[in-house]
């Protein structure tokens, strides 16, 4: 019994091997989550597995190649260039980079102590291009960065998606494998589903409605339906009086905020806000989900606060059927809160940017590297990470990771980012580990916690990424630890193998049996469960969890009503430098962000990278379906086949992330047609609160290709 690691919704597997041969991989319907549904990604574990490119051994840089190298041999290497950095340049030389797999399986935690271990402030995470403001707003409504409500999906009565296309995606930060069919359920017990979305997607097309928001839109639409709320006193009160506070401040904020000045804001009709909000307030449970689409936007943090604030307001959270805080196994909220977390503790070197979470946003990653100066990052680990292809960044840092004294990759493919380092050290493929998620079962939408068999022994000296990080943790440490005997340092790292961690949080946790007696759930149960174990549907929980000091909700935090104030008050820029449509993203459903094109099952079809665009647009630029166009925007360029298309608002157009690979160790995804979006996006605009990039919303012009 697996389970799939290749995103967040971890769908159970069964995997059949014959004759050294994935021969088989479906889903588990026994799995109390997935239920037996994969996505058609779940067959490139198969893929991934047997690629001829994976990188099996260490490999070392010879001048413009790479060669295999022993792993005793490249970590004393590795440990005495990187320590010779920190000894001449300080340990503010030494950055890392921790890439999305990360947090699928249990190296996320080990790298993140390797990254206290190299004790800079140049920590950079692909949050900053993800979820931090879902984060920064959690911080400020519920008092820790952990506690971001999760969407009761199973039993709402209505869903309304703002920014997320879980019909492809699965769901992130509420976690629900086999998003479709949950979907359909709630219109089958008699719920409604609204999509809010500049493109009909494939959840809109799921849904009672779909609201095609101007990209960027969000922040009034919101505005304007807590006016009506408010104004119409649909609110629920008393749950706001037992919860909350600030709901005064919020009346005043938006009591100008009608519908019909948010409308032309928003893209959306008044009369479509205003019954957006009354129906929210009547229905018998109701949550807004909001993911992606709204947090890499200059308003994300702004959009991610107003989410809790409706869904509190309308007495939607802590209840069934609305947005709730998880009972995960291990207790990771109450454990986030025992570490010190000191938000704007430093700031980058131009002082634009705050650390939050102890990390900078990785658009100044190139910047910290290319720019001389005391702190200038001299030496590089990435850490599942492709950022040269993730992040906006001008196409500096494959120039800046050129130009570093040295740079580590834990990873096992040569990339756009790896193949500028001078070792590649590569883990076992996820086939061939036994592992225990404990930070996915925090997001997901019911409480579940389930064992990752491998389905191959690992090769001999094969090591996994935490061994990897632990190992070059050692390498930093001071001299008399570093030189303890060799048997003692592998004793000591084995000690913690996140087996071992993972039962002693399984056993402090919620469920466990030092809080449950005999009645509480093991690691050995964990082990033996064929699908995973059931812990129960979301509960009421905001009470036990919330960590602000006075114990209350916190609707209105001031520096987010004067950011809110401030926008209210502006204006929308006219555009009247050429650039007339408003790209965003779109991810699909055999793609997986940078890293899963090498699989050929993988691409062709419908899995290419284009742009859509409406056909009224296409029109009027005398552009044809299949026409080979030219994306320009105020920082790139790049040309894509146009797909036209009427699911898409006029005014907006569409292209995927992770394309565009030329020059890696992927032969297949190296031949592909395709462009990099991320050339088009400007790294300096961000969301204002956490410095996350700003990727959807960019104004780009289309024009023929010459
Ligand atoms: N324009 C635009 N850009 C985006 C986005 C967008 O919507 N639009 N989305 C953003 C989002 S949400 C994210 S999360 C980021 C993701 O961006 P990144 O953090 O860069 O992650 P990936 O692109 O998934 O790159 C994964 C790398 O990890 C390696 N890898 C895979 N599994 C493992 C493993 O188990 N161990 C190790 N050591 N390595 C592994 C792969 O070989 C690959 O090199 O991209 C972001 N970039
Ligand atoms: N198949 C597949 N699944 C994935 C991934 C993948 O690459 N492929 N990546 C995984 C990762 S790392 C993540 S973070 C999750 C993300 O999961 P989702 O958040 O579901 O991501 P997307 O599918 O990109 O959906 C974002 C939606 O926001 C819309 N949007 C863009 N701008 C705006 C706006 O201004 N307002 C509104 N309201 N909507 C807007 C886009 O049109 C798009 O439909 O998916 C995960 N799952
Ligand atoms: S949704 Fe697809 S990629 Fe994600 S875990 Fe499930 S099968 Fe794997
Ligand atoms: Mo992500």
């Amino acid at each position: 019994m697996s389970q799939c690691t290749l995103c967040e919704a971890h769908c159970g597997l069964h995997v059949t091997v014959s004759g050294g041969q994935v021969t088989r991989i479906e889903g588990n319907p026994d799995d109390v989550l997935s239920h037996g549904y994969i996505c058609p990604k779940a067959t490139a574990m198969g893929g991934l597995h047997h690629d001829p490119d994976r990188v099996r051994t260490p490999l070392r840089r010879v001048g413009d190649r790479f060669e295999p190298v022993g792993w005793d041999e490249a970590f004393a290497d590795i440990g005495r260039r990187l320590r010779a950095v920190r000894e001449k340049n300080g340990s503010q030389a030494l950055g890392m980079y921790l890439g999305n797999p990360a947090a699928h399986s249990s190296g996320a935690a080990y790298g993140f102590l390797l990254s206290r271990a190299l004790r800079t402030p140049n920590f950079f995470t692909a949050s900053s291009i993800d979820q931090m403001p879902h984060e920064y707003a959690a911080w400020k409504v519920f008092g820790s960065n952990a506690l971001i409500p999760v969407t009761d999906i199973d039993r709402t009565q209505r869903l309304v998606i703002l920014g997320a296309n879980p019909a492809v995606s699965n769901g992130s930060l509420s976690i629900m494998p086999g998003a479709k069919r949950r979907i359909r359920a709630i219109r089958d017990r008699g719920g409604t589903v609204v999509v809010v979305d500049p493109r009909r997607t494939e959840t809109a097309r799921l849904a009672d409605q779909h609201v095609a928001v101007r990209p960027g839109g969000d922040l009034f639409l919101l505005l304007g339906m807590l006016h009506v709320l408010l104004a119409e006193k649909l609110c629920d009160t008393r749950a706001v009086a037992e919860q909350a506070t600030g709901i005064a401040e919020l009346a005043y904020l938006v009591a100008d905020a009608t519908p019909e000045a948010m409308a032309p804001r928003a893209g959306v009709d008044a009369d479509v806000i205003r019954t957006l909000a009354r129906e929210h307030a009547a229905a018998e449970s109701a949550a807004i989900y909001a993911r992606i689409g709204i947090c890499q936007q200059p308003t994300g943090t702004l959009v991610s606060w107003l989410v809790m604030v409706l869904n509190a307001v309308t007495g939607n959270l802590d209840r069934a059927g609305g947005t709730m805080f998880t009972t995960p196994v291990a207790d990771v909220p109450r454990l986030a809160k025992r570490i010190p977390f000191r938000p704007g503790r430093y700031t980058d070197r131009s002082g634009r940017y705050r650390s939050f979470r102890s990390e900078l946003p990785a658009v100044v990653m190139a910047d910290e590297i290319l720019t001389p100066g005391p702190g200038q990052i001299r030496a590089m680990i990435t850490y599942a990470g492709n950022p040269v292809s993730s992040i906006p960044q001008r196409g500096r840092l494959d120039d800046a990771l050129d130009s570093l004294d040295f740079c580590v990759a834990v990873d096992m493919y040569v990339t756009e980012t790896t193949r500028h380092a001078d070792y590649i050290l590569p883990p076992v493929s996820p086939l061939e580990r036994d592992d225990v998620s404990l930070l996915t079962p925090v997001f997901q939408v019911r409480n579940t916690v389930r064992f990752q068999h491998r389905s191959f022994d690992p090769p001999p000296g094969g090591l996994e990424d935490w061994e990897i990080l632990m190992r070059l943790a050692v390498e930093l440490l001071p001299r008399p630890l570093r030189w303890m005997p060799r048997p003692l340092r592998s004793r000591l790292i084995s000690a913690i193998n996140p087996l071992r961690l993972a039962a002693l949080a399984v056993a402090t946790g919620p469920h466990g049996r030092l809080r449950r007696g005999r009645r509480g759930i093991t690691m050995a149960q964990i082990r033996s469960s064929p699908g995973g174990v059931d812990l129960g549907p979301l509960r009421p929980r905001l009470r036990e969890v919330i960590a602000t000091e006075d114990r209350r909700v916190h609707l209105a935090p001031g520096e987010f009503v004067a950011a809110a104030r401030s926008h209210l008050q502006g204006t929308d820029a006219a555009k009247d430098d050429g650039y007339d449509l408003q790209l965003v993203g779109r991810r699909q459903l055999r793609s997986n962000n940078s890293w899963l094109h090498n699989v050929p099952s993988m691409t062709g079809g419908s899995n290419r990278c284009t742009i859509l665009m409406n056909p009224d647009d296409a029109a009027s630029r005398g552009l044809a379906d299949g026409d080979i166009v030219c994306v320009a925007s105020a920082i790139g360029r790049i040309e894509v086949p146009v797909d036209v298309t009427a699911d898409i608002r006029a005014g907006t157009v569409a292209i995927p992330h992770g394309w565009g690979h030329r020059d890696t160790g992927w032969r297949h995804a190296d031949t592909l047609a395709g462009a990099n979006v991320n050339e088009l996006h400007d790294p300096d605009l961000v969301d204002t609160f956490t410095g996350t990039a700003a990727v959807n919303g960019t104004w780009v012009s289309v024009s023929a290709a010459q």
